[in-house]
């Protein structure tokens, strides 16, 4: 795009994500840049003024772990005059007790699975790779060459001065106080500069679009928009010490060493010359109100230092590194930067006001990715990587509400370094939401666990006494936390009997009104257009073919459909495209649901319902169930024989009574999400935002059969060849059960990784579902899926794994 066409930009905030944010929508032809900063440029004063800048790349989540390698990349090519910005000097976490040395083990083979080299090292190793690490005191390391510090101030400048030579602007001292708009758009921004206390210096600048980089500031600036900004700034405590005597005469380097991790202390260090700089997360959490940040100091990010907070960690310190004993700490400070709720950043644009945009939240370690991932979105309308799990939007009302981020957001903070079980299940505040069954499920013994603000049950100890207990694989280490072999029997029982499962939480939309009919034909890749009463599986695609979501779409009038979708960001997508005319409303809230899945499923209904139940599979139909009005969908995520059955939420109660009085009989149980999950995989149902993404093609994850010809977004990439396959893995031992994000080897390369995971009763199997290059995903191909360091011998299977001639969904 030339100059000239370039919208008009501003950028709130330049600190290391406004910086970057300018530098890649300059590098795309978005040359009409404005970075507005309230503090005095270069170095204004919020938490990249002052970052230590270490950078690892290991990370819970496969978008941040490729956030931070394009930041290692792209900080690597930088320089200001001649001094770096990225100085690799490797990462190095160590483990002072067994369970963090299978942590490491795990992340090695997280790490493997993003493309990232590392090594378990053993305690000789880490002595060598660090001066100050005694071999005695470690029981093992992870070294990540590719690690290494951030100068977060310099890459700043750096990327701010390539931005300007495209021709973007930077203005310092110009505080942003309003947000222009007209009719649903921003039209720009209005400052105070530094000496507005004169009354003078006031400006607006014209944009059409405006990106909130504010960091911590986020509240505030959202504020000016109506918009909550999910995230709780937090102070963490950050000191230098005098010399150290093993860091004496390393010559003039800043820095040699790896950054060094701690994380049984929640401690991190690195080398400044002859100094060492400690980090600690094992202080109380210090929640800090933007709105009386200090005004009139050039750092207001940085609080004074509150020793007694520091004096436990530096013992730790001092535990590990004896090299410290006797060392001072020369200056020490409490700096602020943001925490949110789940610990991901906030990208994406205002809900309600076009051309706002927000990329807070933000690690040095991962703003140029950001950056990245936001200009393509801007740019291109969508960005190369998945960001479903940043989206601004993903939060419910309540999980925006001030008390839930406090809350979740603190321990974040306590926990940024601890061992967490992927199904480790939120502190408070619990339970947000609970579905009308609630009460019942107690009273059943459910083990619940907390997904999206929803408590749902795992399993059900009621249902210990099953005779199919007996028949399920014990197992032992991660894979049995949170877990039980009831959860095995549950879904026996399910293909065996019937099974009652929670659908609540499930996200409902109801789109209707003149044109809903065309809007979510135009939306979706399948043929929506059908005769009332049908349900159709289809798919929201990104421009370039990408899965963003799998959508049930049941249409219940003519303008009138319910549409099954996954979450917030579903929802948010359906309103803002939504054209005038067309409502749509999420009933999720007010409405509730169960699966009754099962060959003695009919059993159950028939007995229970007057209603002709003889209506075909992916067909709708309202029924009633004793008294209570529901709405009955022939469809199932568990692959057998069964309805959907939804009704109000006032009158769920009464529809899950009658159908557990009807059950007894037919030996129906209360069945978990463990069951569900074992059974979707035995059948090859996909779970969007887990396996496949929007950097996935339908054909690559096996859902081809739901694109039709069409205009639709995405419609003219759909028919790419396909690079790479979503395959099930089938473990050759049944009693080997991995947990989902392991690599995946062919010979001694890692080609793949996997996506769910489960035991599939049925079957007896252990199933990966894993991505692999199109030429190592046939059938029969011999994998290995390394789990805690050891690989695991599978192969490929072909799918579904059970009943593929669907004779259970259609008998
Ligand atoms: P900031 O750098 O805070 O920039 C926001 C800018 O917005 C500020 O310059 C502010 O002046 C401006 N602004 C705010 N409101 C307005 C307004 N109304 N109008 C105009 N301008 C406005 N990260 C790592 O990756 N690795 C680490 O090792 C690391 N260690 C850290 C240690 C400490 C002690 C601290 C405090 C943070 C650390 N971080 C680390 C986190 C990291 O520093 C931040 O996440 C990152 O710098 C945030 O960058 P940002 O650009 O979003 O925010
Ligand atoms: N129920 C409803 N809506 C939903 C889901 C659901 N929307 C979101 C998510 N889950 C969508 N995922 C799926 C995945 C698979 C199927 C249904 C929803 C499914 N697939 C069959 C198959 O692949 O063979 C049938 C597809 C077809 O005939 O077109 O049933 O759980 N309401």
């Amino acid at each position: 795009m030339s100059g000239t066409t370039s919208p008009r930009v501003v950028v709130i905030g330049s600190g290391v994500v406004g910086a970057a944010v300018a530098d890649e929508l300059t590098e795309r032809g978005w040359t009409d840049v404005t970075v507005l900063d309230r503090g005095a440029l270069s170095l204004p004063g919020g938490s990249s003024s002052h970052a230590p800048g270490l950078v690892f790349q290991a990370s819970p989540s496969r978008t941040l772990a490729r956030f931070a390698t394009y930041t290692v990349e792209k900080m690597s090519s930088l320089d200001l005059d001649g001094r770096w910005c990225f100085n690799p000097v490797g990462g190095l976490e160590v483990a002072t007790e067994p369970a963090r040395v299978d942590e490491l083990w795990r992340r090695h083979g997280f790490l493997s699975s993003v493309g990232v080299e590392s090594a378990v090292v053993g305690p000789d190793e880490c002595a060598a790779l660090h001066p100050l690490v005694p071999a005695d005191r470690v029981l093992a390391g992870l070294h990540i060459p590719t690690d290494g510090l951030a100068k977060a101030p310099r890459a700043v400048e750096a990327q701010a001065r390539r931005a300007i030579a495209r021709g973007a602007r930077f203005l310092g001292e110009q505080r942003v106080v309003e947000v222009l708009r007209d009719k649903g758009r921003v039209t720009g921004v209005r400052t105070e500069s530094a000496s507005a206390a004169d009354g003078r210096g006031e400006d607006t600048f014209p944009a059409d679009v405006v990106v909130q980089c504010t960091g911590f500031w986020g509240p505030l600036t959202g504020a000016l928009v109506d918009l909550p900004t999910p995230l709780l700034p937090m102070a963490h405590q950050y000191a230098r010490t005098a010399p150290v005597p093993g860091l004496r005469d390393r010559g003039t380097r800043e820095a040699v060493a790896p950054i060094l991790r701690h994380q049984d202390r929640d401690l991190y260090f690195r080398e400044h010359g002859e100094r060492l700089g400690i980090g600690s997360y094992a202080h109380r959490p210090i929640p800090i109100d933007p709105a009386n940040l200090p005004t009139h100091t050039e750092m207001p990010s940085s609080f004074d230092f509150t020793p007694e907070d520091w004096a436990p960690a530096y013992a730790d310190a001092q535990a590990l590194l004896p090299a410290l004993q006797g060392v001072e700490i020369e200056h020490g400070f409490n700096g602020v930067f943001s925490f949110t709720a789940d610990g991901m950043p906030l990208l994406g644009e205002h809900p309600d006001l076009q051309g706002y945009w927000v990329a807070e939240a933000v690690w040095v370690t991962h703003s140029c990715g950001v950056a990245r991932a936001l200009a393509e979105w801007l740019v291109d309308g969508h960005p190369s990587l998945d960001v479903h799990a940043c989206d601004l939007n993903r939060f419910t009302e309540a999980q925006r509400s001030p008390a839930y981020v406090e809350q979740r957001a603190s321990r974040n903070f306590a926990e940024v370094y601890d061992i967490l079980h992927p199904l480790d299940p939120p502190a408070g505040p619990r339970p947000m939401r609970t579905s009308p069954f609630h009460l019942r499920q107690q009273e059943l013994g459910a083990v619940f666990t907390e997904i999206g603000g929803w408590e749902r049950p795992l399993w059900f100890a009621s249902n210990a006494d099953l005779p199919e207990v007996g028949r399920i694989p014990t197992r032992e280490g991660w894979a049995a936390r949170h877990w039980s072999p009831v959860a095995g029997a549950e879904a026996l029982a399910t293909r065996d009997r019937v099974g009652l499962y929670d659908m609540t939480p499930l996200t409902r939309v109801e789109v209707s009104g003149p044109g809903a009919c065309a809007f979510l034909d135009g939306l979706t890749s399948n043929n929506v257009d059908v005769a009332v009463g049908r349900v159709v599986y289809t798919l929201m695609l990104t421009e370039t073919g990408g899965v963003l979501s799998d959508l049930t779409v049941t249409r219940l009038g003519e303008e009138l459909f319910q549409v099954g979708a996954n979450g917030e960001v579903d929802v948010d997508r359906l309103r803002r495209l939504a054209p005038a005319g067309v409502s749509v409303r999420d009933v999720t809230a007010g409405t509730c649901g169960v699966g009754l899945w099962g060959p003695r499923a009919l059993d159950v209904l028939s007995s229970v319902s007057a209603d002709d139940l003889s209506f075909g599979y992916f067909r709708a139909k309202r029924i009633h169930i004793g008294a209570v009005p529901v709405l009955a969908l022939r469809v199932s995520y568990v692959g057998e024989l069964g309805w959907e059955l939804y009704t109000s939420a006032d009158q769920g109660l009464a529809l899950w009574d009658a159908l557990w009085a009807a059950g007894a009989e037919h030996g129906m149980v209360a069945a978990g999400r463990h069951a569900f999950t074992s059974l979707r995989l035995e059948k090859g149902y996909r779970a969007s935002g887990v396996d496949m993404t929007s950097e996935d093609l339908p054909a690559e994850a096996g859902l081809a059969f739901a694109v039709k010809p069409g205009e639709y977004p995405g419609a003219a990439a759909v028919s790419a060849e396909p690079r790479r396959r979503l395959v099930p893995v089938l473990m050759d031992d049944p009693g080997d059960i991995v947990m989902g994000a392991e690599p995946v080897y062919s010979g001694d390369t890692a080609v793949g990784y996997v996506t769910s995971a489960a035991y599939g009763p049925t079957i007896d199997a252990g199933i990966a579902y894993a991505w692999l290059p199109a030429d190592l995903a046939a059938p029969g191909t011999p994998v290995a899926v390394e789990y805690f360091g050891a690989r695991l011998p599978g192969v490929v299977a072909a799918e579904p794994l059970f009943d593929p001639e669907g004779k259970r969904l259609r008998p």
